[in-house]
């Protein structure tokens, strides 16, 4: 497939100003009639003929300026409509296509989720419906009807405003008449329309305007939508509270659908969710649930400020929308709860995602370069670094700077298709700064290491800290980076006064590859807190002992750095044990007394955060930090072992710890993170129980499937239990099964749970859920739940010695290409660290790659995804 390059940007030969569509909709020949006011494009070729994007579509008519088109003066593809010598002038294109929506398994373009028809744009869909400059700077006004049985779909919803509704005279079809006033490209395009029940409310907006929120679901399952609805709410008011943005438009709605490739899609003003990001109550939601729900509510509703009005000038600016909104929604969620729960919980998605992708051969820069296939780049790299970038920005520059270099751009760019060029621009004029070098944390792949040295000074008081920065994978040439790290200095009884003038509100900016700071009067060697808060995206290199370590966790001011600083001592045993494949564990005891003096004095204040702390670095954290030649059967018993160590020496106090916390009998449910807090505690205590004594553990986690008041303490209980072979597993997985047999959604977590079983029979299991009614091919969350999930969360079952995990996943990747290309290649990236694996596993996974490369008729999707794991 051809490469696209960032550098090839050139400006559309022409542009569209305005859309008219009718979209008469039908199960199988959906016919669509697209009205475009086109005109040459100032800033393009002069005399360029048009060619418009298309895919997999058939044209059935063709006018410009209403006048049908002489064949000779065009050429229509299933991927591509011309027209040789388009007029000088403004005119208009009229063109019209059928597709079917039943049949597009793709669930890109046009389709339809359990009756309801839907649309997904983003990024290169809208070619799937009409013929047209699909690319994000076009912008375009658009008005669209959309017209269907009133039987089949009662609901009709588009992008903008409702003006018109009725019926198809002597018909039973009706329609619906929408009108988007803002300019958007078409990767923000939606319609739905479907036999829909839905919750609403109104919401005034800081500006006066009345805004009618709905949010749509399958009927009957209204009552799951409040919490939705509650999140919209709270966002708005955050968004214009926190970033002085408010809301455009006189109605915002959220549908949900059950087939979605992806969590949720931001089109202006009807944001299309994937069901399980939408629907909650407290029978059959954890309070995982609640809170993503709550998260992705926000980073869509977000979206219409960052991305949607300031849009992308192409698609290697991805980022400038999605980084920066995935930083709005973590400053959104960290407001809503716990701002160093939340924290640790980010950097703990970053470093089991992106640290990885950037170690592995899937590795780009946070702004790619060159792509093949855009949709495989919504990556951890672009969201999750993404974000990271911006809060560091935020970070060097401090609060008040940030915001107004936010306001800045969102009024420079308000209306147009921007760059990162232009975001940072806003901040550079605001501050006085050159943020030119800053910027090449944009430009190339690599998670930087920073190695530091503390040198105490005795005699003249003085402690100097060494650091030096290095780029692995970013090319021998890559210029040091811009990176802000946030510190301080621990004495023996808790922070110290530590002056620099080069530390700025606790920030020291390391700009060059190496650098040195010192502190004066420092009565005794102190133990640094560095990078608090994790105030860069980088592992750091520094040779503090277990003692030191345990010193900023019991008296550092950081949240973040005393989180940290278990993992550390956690990480070095794991690590330790897993190379010399020795019984012995050098240090947990010091750990576990270290943990259980910070449970003592603060389980029951604060138990999110205490639940955190009882929870070991995963395995896979552990495989990236030893990088090379990696034995995921020795990591995982190196991770059981400690974990019966520590269990064995808390087990008491967290029987003790987990009935203080337990709610009071008829207590009301609380999504909240202070009830979510106790239940997230309970249930981490009740695994390490469990751990300790399996005949114990099985019997609470029995007690606690049959009474459990939640659905988070239910498959917490269930979990539990999945990790003790036995009769009672089974009769519990099976009960399970019976009594949640119509929520697809409980069953997917159901699906994961056995998924990731670290047992030799688990691909057997597999096997078998595969052919159980729960389980379909045909449904993206399913088949994440079940084949995602053992691919990334349970390494030593997929990466079995005898291949048998990697075939498992190999031939899912195959089976699944056909029909969805997007959900197959995005399978395919759990190979993504298999160059780091031991020598027998590499091979094993490797010939599995090489099976699928060599496999005809791939997807671009799949083709490129392998092409590039095996480069
Ligand atoms: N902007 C969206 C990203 C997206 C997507 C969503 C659903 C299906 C296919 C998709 N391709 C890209 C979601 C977001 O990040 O907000
Ligand atoms: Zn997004």
């Amino acid at each position: 497939p051809p490469t696209i390059r960032l550098q090839d940007y050139r400006p559309s030969d022409h542009l569209i100003d305005r859309v008219d569509l009718d979209i008469r909709l039908d199960p199988h020949a959906s016919r669509i009639t697209a009205v475009l006011a086109l005109r040459p494009n100032p800033a393009g070729t002069p005399g360029a003929q048009l060619v418009l994007d298309g895919d997999e579509l058939g044209l059935v008519g063709l006018a410009l300026d209403g006048k049908a088109l002489p064949a000779e003066a065009y050429a229509a593809t299933p991927a591509g409509l011309t027209l040789h010598a388009p007029p000088q002038g403004p005119f208009t294109l009229t063109v019209e296509t059928v597709v079917d929506p039943t049949a597009n398994t793709k669930l890109m373009g046009l389709y339809r989720s359990s009756g309801v028809y839907c649309t997904q744009c983003e990024a290169d869909g809208f070619r799937r419906i009409t013929y047209f400059l699909d690319r994000p700077d076009i912008l375009s006004v658009y008005t669209t009807r959309i017209e269907a049985a009133r039987e089949e779909a009662p609901v009709l919803l588009g992008n903008g405003n409702p003006v018109e509704t009725g019926d198809v005279p002597g018909t039973d079809r009706h329609y619906a008449i929408w009108q988007d006033p803002h300019p958007k490209p078409a990767y923000l395009f939606a319609i739905v329309g479907g036999r829909l029940g839905h919750v609403g409310r109104s919401f005034v907006t800081s500006e006066g305007r009345e805004v009618a929120l709905g949010v749509y679901v399958e009927p009957g399952k209204e009552a799951r939508a409040d919490y939705a609805l509650d999140a919209v709410a709270r966002s708005m008011t955050w968004d214009e509270e926190v970033f002085g943005r408010a809301y455009d438009l006189d109605v915002f709605n959220v549908v949900a659908v059950s087939d979605f490739n992806m969590g949720a899609m931001e089109n202006k003003g009807l944001n299309i969710f994937n069901d399980k990001y939408v629907l909650a109550s407290p029978e059959t939601a954890t309070d995982a649930d609640y809170a993503n729900i709550e998260a992705i509510i926000a980073h869509e509703y977000f979206h219409n400020w960052s991305g949607n009005r300031v849009t992308c000038r192409d698609w290697f600016q991805l980022c400038l929308k999605e980084g920066l909104t995935v930083f709005r929604d973590q400053e959104f969620s960290s407001d809503m709860r716990s701002r160093a729960v939340h924290r640790i919980g980010e950097v703990r998605t970053l470093r089991a995602r992106q640290f990885p992708e950037d170690a592995g051969p899937l590795a780009h820069p946070v702004r790619p370069k060159h792509y093949a296939e855009i949709n495989n780049f919504y990556t951890a790299t672009v969201y999750e670094k993404g974000a990271e970038i911006v809060r560091m920005l935020k970070t060097l520059i401090g609060e008040a700077a940030f915001r107004n270099g936010m306001d800045r751009y969102f009024s420079e760019n308000d209306g147009t298709a921007a760059t990162v060029e232009d975001f940072l621009a806003a901040f550079a004029t605001e501050t006085g700064r050159d943020l030119a070098h800053f910027a090449q944390w944009y430009e190339r792949p690599s998670t930087p290491r920073i190695a530091v040295s503390g040198h105490y000074d005795a005699t003249a008081k003085t402690y100097r800290l060494d650091f030096r920065q290095t780029r692995p994978g970013a090319g021998a040439d890559a210029p040091p980076l811009v990176i802000p790290v946030a510190l301080g200095l621990i004495g023996p009884d808790g922070p110290l006064t530590a002056t620099n003038a080069r530390v700025r509100d606790g920030v020291f900016v390391l700009e060059s590859a190496e650098d040195s700071l010192t502190f004066e009067n420092i009565a005794a060697q102190p133990v640094p807190s560095l990078f608090r808060d994790f105030s860069a995206p980088v592992r750091v290199e520094m040779a503090l002992s277990d003692a030191e370590q345990l010193t900023l966790l019991r008296h550092d001011t950081d949240a973040f750095n005393r989180w940290e600083s278990a993992q550390r001592v956690a990480l070095r045993i794991l690590i330790e044990a897993a190379r010399s494949g020795s019984e012995t564990l050098d240090g947990s005891e010091g750990l576990a007394a270290a943990l259980a003096a910070f449970l003592d004095g603060e389980a029951l204040r604060d138990p999110a955060f205490a639940a955190l702390m009882l929870a070991l670095p995963s395995e896979g954290e552990v495989a990236s930090e030893i990088g090379a030649n990696i034995d995921p059967d020795a990591i995982f018993s190196a991770r059981r072992r400690l974990r019966q160590a520590l269990a064995a020496r808390l087990r008491d106090q967290l029987a003790v710890l987990r009935e203080q916390l337990a709610d009071p009998a008829g207590a009301a449910f609380s999504p909240a993170a202070a009830a979510a807090g106790r239940r997230a505690f309970r249930n981490a205590a009740l695994d390490l129980i469990a751990v300790a004594d399996p005949e114990r553990g099985a019997a609470l986690a029995r007690e606690q499937i049959a009474t459990a008041a939640t659905m988070t303490d239910r498959l917490a209980g269930l979990a539990t239990l999945a990790q003790i072979p036995g009769e009672a597993r089974e009769a519990e997985l099976a009960a399970f099964a019976e009594l949640y047999a119509d929520e697809p959604l409980i069953l997917d977590k159901w699906l994961a749970i056995q998924a990731a079983i670290a047992e030799d029979d688990t691909i057997a299991r597999i096997g078998r859920l595969q052919r159980h009614p729960a389980f379909s091919m045909t449904n993206p969350n399913r088949v994440r739940s079940l084949v995602g999930v053992f691919s990334l969360a349970n390494p030593t079952q997929f990466n079995r010695v005898d291949g048998a995990g990697y075939a498992l996943v190999a031939d899912t990747v195959l089976a699944l290409d056909k029909r969805n290309p997007q959900i197959a290649a995005r399978l395919l990236t759990a190979f993504g660290s298999w160059r780091q694996l031991e020598p027998v596993r590499r091979a094993a996974a490797e010939a599995a790659l090489r099976g699928i490369a060599s496999a005809g008729g791939l997807s671009r999707d799949v083709a490129d995804i392998a092409g590039r794991s095996l480069a």
